[in-house]
């Protein structure tokens, strides 16, 4: 499993003279064009099927190599993975970028410009899909035997479009012009029933059959995505899921009346994997969303049992010996009562027998604290669309209640709060509790978010099941997020220590000693100037904004998230260009301010900031007092291949949150790697990436977790801050004003309105002085140009630890215990 390194590049494949003919092949043969006609999507095409020659053949080596071993295999479930482009990740993989760019060089043809042809795989909302992304990447990389489950969306995350500064929503067609990549499985399709009723029955021996009458059958249709492992030795798959209509009615439930009610409601099956849930943080509570969860859930179990019969028949015994399912949050919970129902209902096993294999299959990992975050499903909901499972998840809870018992007799308080069933107006299905019941591990994903999932989420728990809830830190694949998306640093510290560092992280370690190095510190800075120029064109074409290279970089790009606190480095902009106002000597480096955020089409509020940052936007960088000290720049439609551009350009990375709120946090991770600094609060990962980098290269503000409870306990009162400084005063009245939106006073009163009226849920406020403080220290130290380049290489230096491969050493260790498989060629 060792990622570690023996040796250095991976080893090209195949020569240029070798790859060149395979793209003029694929050119002719497969699109029926020529050299001549081609435009750039050709080409990507021709390329992209190049290389999928190669794909596809460690495929069939890595899947004949898993089934003659009888391997165990990790089965990670997903709602969502954000993949981004693939064509230059493949390539890197294998070895064969420089090859193909040789190849097409000749041809005549621009690799860079081709890559640009590739829509991002968007199916998924942020950092949660995203990790999913990255673990996928290590696991293959480590040549561990994994299968990535999940939804093959039609339609993935919205293009979001900026017009006259405000957020528009368009469709996202990643599959439009056809998708190189991905391989249509039909025989492996499965079925997966919705709606009906349940009929309870005696067999023989007196025991009670339950048998589902469903109302409605719709097929799932598997999608391959193969994903290679860097040194292309492993190349696993993804397997997504297209719903399409079965053609079956059900005459059964149709005669029995009554249900036919349930019938007419049904969607229409296509429309179950039409479009990912735009949703990050809050849970949505609609139907057909529990649906897309079930339906990729039931074909993902139906799919890992035909691969375990195929090798044990009937045999039971050892299914959890090989397969471990991790569930990436509560979004495929439903998986737990699927597979007690084919256990008990269809293989006919005894509901102890069936629990012990359930609740050593699963593991849950937790991404979240927030409590309108945590799914619950109203239980007559899941009582329409799956009225067995409802009846399971009720047998699991009256068992679980007895264990509580057991443990606080008598103590109802105590049920009440721990039963999977929240009783009120409306009973509701509690995801995260049913997780952690019918998992065998569950874990946060950094040591400040898995503390708190301890000591606050799941307190009982921790006390009931001791040992069962721990941590895994997050991390990041070095090969995307430096080696692909930063070539310039990325050869430079090939030179400095090595080529080894994208499967041994740790070895980054060996930069530290060159950061005071005058040298070193003029090479590194080199480099980040030249990602600059890329962006500062970028951002140039995509706004018409001229930025100043040698101005700071700074880099705030997440979605938008009123606990991200995007509103406080606005309100920190806004004090600035106030202070330059008022005083046109005020003392600054020049400052550029990048964001990059989708906000949530239903979230006013996060539309609202949004709206804000790009007026506010308008009025400074067009503003000749400002003599171009700050300019701010909100590039449309972040994305993963947008992230690429603008990671390896950073000076300064914003991870701005309220302690406690943010669960871990990736970005934070991509930045320092590409040597920003980071100026953040003590929460989710930041509080690691500290203790790794040191105090001193980084900057700590504001309110700790603590203070943030304790504020809160002694009442938060966000009008004492207003009153008592002034400059915050100012700013928060400016919002008011149509300084910024010229004709429509009050446009931006939104956001003074959630700051005083509402309360201030995120603290902005309090924090606003600490981080306007910060932000002033991270301008002097920018201007003592040895210091900051000491800094930016200690952070790229100390960021081993984050690594996705590290990541998966942990759950590899604490959770999934799996072994790698050699393949054999
Ligand atoms: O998961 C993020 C956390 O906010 C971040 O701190 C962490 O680093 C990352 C990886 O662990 N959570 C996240 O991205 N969540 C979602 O995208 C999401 C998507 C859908 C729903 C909820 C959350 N949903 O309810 O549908």
């Amino acid at each position: 499993m060792n990622a570690k390194a023996t040796k250095t590049q991976p080893s090209p494949v195949i020569d240029k003279a070798a790859f060149k003919a395979a793209v003029i092949k694929h050119l002719h043969c497969t699109l029926g064009t020529d050299e001549n006609k081609a435009n750039n999507h050709a080409w990507w095409k021709a390329t992209c099927a190049a290389i999928q020659e190669q794909v596809l053949e460690g495929l069939r080596k890595t899947q004949k190599s898993h089934y003659l071993n009888d391997t165990r295999a990790v089965h990670y479930f997903s709602a969502e993975f954000l993949m981004g482009r693939l064509l230059s990740n493949n390539l890197q993989n294998f070895g064969l970028f420089d090859v193909a760019n040789g190849a097409l060089k000749e041809l005549g043809v621009e690799i860079s410009d081709i890559l640009e042809e590739e829509p991002d795989m968007a199916l998924g909302n942020g950092g949660l899909g995203r990790l999913a992304a990255c673990f996928i990447d290590s696991l293959a990389t480590m040549e561990l035997p994994a299968i990535g489950y999940g939804i093959h969306y039609e339609h993935g995350l919205f293009r979001q479009e900026i017009k006259s500064g405000a957020q528009i929503e368009r469709p996202d067609s990643w599959r439009h012009y056809g998708n190189p990549w991905e391989i249509c499985r039909p025989e492996s399709i499965q079925e997966v029933s919705l709606y009906g009723y349940v009929e309870t029955k005696y067999g023989d021996n007196g025991r009670v059959l339950k048998e589902w009458h469903p109302g409605s059958i719709v097929k799932g249709v598997p999608w391959d995505i193969p994903i290679v492992g860097y040194e292309g030795k492993t190349v696993n798959v993804l397997r997504l899921w297209q719903s399409e209509a079965s053609g079956y009615f059900n005459w059964d439930v149709f005669n029995a009346g009554g249900y036919v009610d349930a019938q007419r409601e049904n969607v229409s099956a296509e429309t179950i994997s039409k479009v990912l849930y735009p949703n990050d943080e809050t849970e949505a509570g609609k139907e057909l969303r529990l649906i897309q969860q079930y339906f990729f859930c039931s074909c993902s179990l139906k799919d890992i049992i035909r691969r375990y019969k195929r090798a044990h028949g009937d045999d039971w015994s050892r299914f959890a010996d090989q397969v471990v399912i991790q569930l990436n949050d509560t979004h495929p919970a439903i998986s737990i009562p699927e597979l007690m129902r084919i256990l008990v209902d269809r293989a006919e096993l005894g509901w102890d027998e069936a629990w012990g294999i359930c609740t050593k299959v699963f593991a849950y990992t937790n991404h979240t604290l927030l409590p309108e975050a945590l799914e619950k499903w109203p239980a007559r909901m899941i009582e329409k669309i799956l009225p067995r499972h409802l009846e399971i998840i009720y047998e699991i809870n009256h068992r679980f209640m007895a264990e509580v018992d057991k443990k606080w007799p008598g103590d109802n308080a105590m049920k009440a709060k721990l039963s999977i069933i929240e009783e009120g107006n409306e009973k509701m299905v509690r995801m995260g509790h049913l997780s952690v019941i019918g998992s065998f591990a569950v874990n946060g994903v950094a040591e400040m978010h898995s503390r708190l999932v301890k000591s606050s989420l799941f307190p009982e728990f921790d006390e009931l099941y001791p040992g069962k809830l721990t941590n895994v830190t997050n991390g990041i694949t070095p090969r995307r997020w430096l080696k692909a998306c930063n070539p310039g640093l990325s050869k430079l510290i090939d030179k400095k220590i090595g080529e080894d560092w994208p499967l041994d992280l740790d070895k980054l370690q060996g930069l530290a000693k060159f950061a005071s190095n005058k040298t070193f510190q003029k090479q590194f800075m080199k480099v980040k100037l030249e990602n600059k120029e890329l962006l500062a064109e970028e951002i140039r074409k995509s706004l018409d904004i001229e930025v100043d290279v040698n101005a700071i970089f700074d880099v705030q790009i997440k979605r938008l998230h009123e606990y991200k606190r995007q509103h406080l480095a606005l309100l920190n902009i806004m004090a600035l260009y106030r202070r330059i106002l008022e005083n046109p000597d005020y003392d600054m480096h020049p400052r550029v301010f990048v964001f990059g955020a989708k906000a949530a089409p239903g979230y006013k509020l996060a539309k609202d900031i949004i709206y804000a940052i790009n007026k506010v936007a308008d009025k400074i960088n067009n503003d000749p007092r400002v003599n171009n000290k700050i300019k701010v720049a909100f590039l449309p439609n972040y994305r993963v291949s947008l992230a690429e551009k603008m990671i390896p350009a950073a000076d300064v990375s914003e991870q701005i949150s309220t302690a406690g709120k943010e669960a871990s946090g990736t970005g934070n991770m991509k930045l320092a790697l590409n040597g920003a600094v980071t100026i953040g609060t003590l929460d989710g990962a930041n509080v690691e990436i500290a203790e790794e980098v040191g105090d001193d290269n980084i900057f700590i503000f504001g309110l700790t977790v603590e203070e943030v409870n304790e504020l809160k306990a002694n009442g938060y009162n966000p009008h004492d801050y207003y009153y008592k400084d002034p400059e915050i005063k100012a700013v928060l009245d400016w919002l008011e004003t149509d300084y910024f939106t010229p004709g429509k006073p009050g446009a931006l009163v939104s956001i003074k309105q959630s700051l005083l009226d509402n309360g201030d849920p995120y603290m902005v406020l309090a924090d606003f002085r600490a981080y306007s403080d910060a932000q002033i220290a991270v301008d002097t130290a920018y201007r003592d140009k040895e210091r900051w380049a000491e800094m930016a290489i200690i952070n790229t230096a100390k960021m081993g630890k984050f690594t996705s491969d590290r990541s998966i050493r942990d759950y590899v260790e604490r959770v999934w215990k799996l072994s790698p498989c050699k393949i054999e060629s």
